[in-house]
């Protein structure tokens, strides 16, 4: 049994973002045994869910003529314009169905605010924003966390570096992870969650 110190985050396992899904990742429901496996060891676990309401300002739909996955300009910044997904109440919004969410303490929903993306766990896309997971994770004493889900380049990413950046002790399992891989962006993912001190398993 791990410490009460230690938490584990489990990104996004929807089915939306598993094969058949609206942004499926490339064998994105082979981490879900994983995942299960894991769970036990943990006295802190913490589910992720993409959560966007319908015109939501990250779908290339809701920029007429955009293709999925270009990019726009943001008031916060660059950001990828994506299919439809994880739509508030839909079928490709809930998690997998093997994903066993009996055994998680928390569920942090995310990128509710139609003008707003949320990669992070802990963040809005502003960098800004706090979605309060921060305070959660203080108040139970937990000082490391190990990350696993979907995708590795983003989601992941963006929560392992703003955890790092908060000070906590952060490690990826990679094994447990996939990615989108756009142009590029794992690659440059693990760059970055290793200059921030992100420990990649
Ligand atoms: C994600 C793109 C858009 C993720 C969520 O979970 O990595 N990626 N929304
Ligand atoms: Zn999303």
């Amino acid at each position: 049994m791990k410490p009460q110190s230690e938490a584990l985050i489990v990104i996004d396992v929807q089915n939306d973002f598993c094969p058949g899904g609206a942004l499926a990742v490339d064998e994105g429901d082979k981490i879900i045994k994983g995942i299960n496996t894991l769970m036990p060891a943990y006295q802190t676990i913490i589910l992720t869910q993409d959560w966007h309401p319908t015109g939501h300002s990250s779908f290339a739909s809701s920029h007429g003529g955009k293709e999925p996955f270009s990019m726009i300009d943001m008031p916060y910044g660059p950001q990828v314009l994506w299919p439809d997904h994880c739509v508030q109440g839909s079928n490709g919004a809930q998690f997998h169905s093997d994903l066993d969410v009996d055994q998680a303490h928390m569920i942090v929903r995310k990128g509710f605010r139609k003008q707003i993306d949320s990669y992070s766990a802990f963040f809005e896309n502003d960098h800004e924003t706090p979605t309060g997971l921060e305070g959660y994770l203080r108040t139970r004493g937990v000082e490391i966390l190990t990350i696993v889900g979907l995708a590795t380049d983003f989601c992941v990413n963006y929560s392992a570096v703003d955890g790092a950046k908060l000070g906590f002790k952060m490690n990826v399992d990679q094994s447990l992870c996939r990615g989108i891989d756009l142009d590029g962006s794992l690659t440059a993912a693990q760059k970055l969650m290793r200059e921030n001190n992100v420990n990649l398993i």
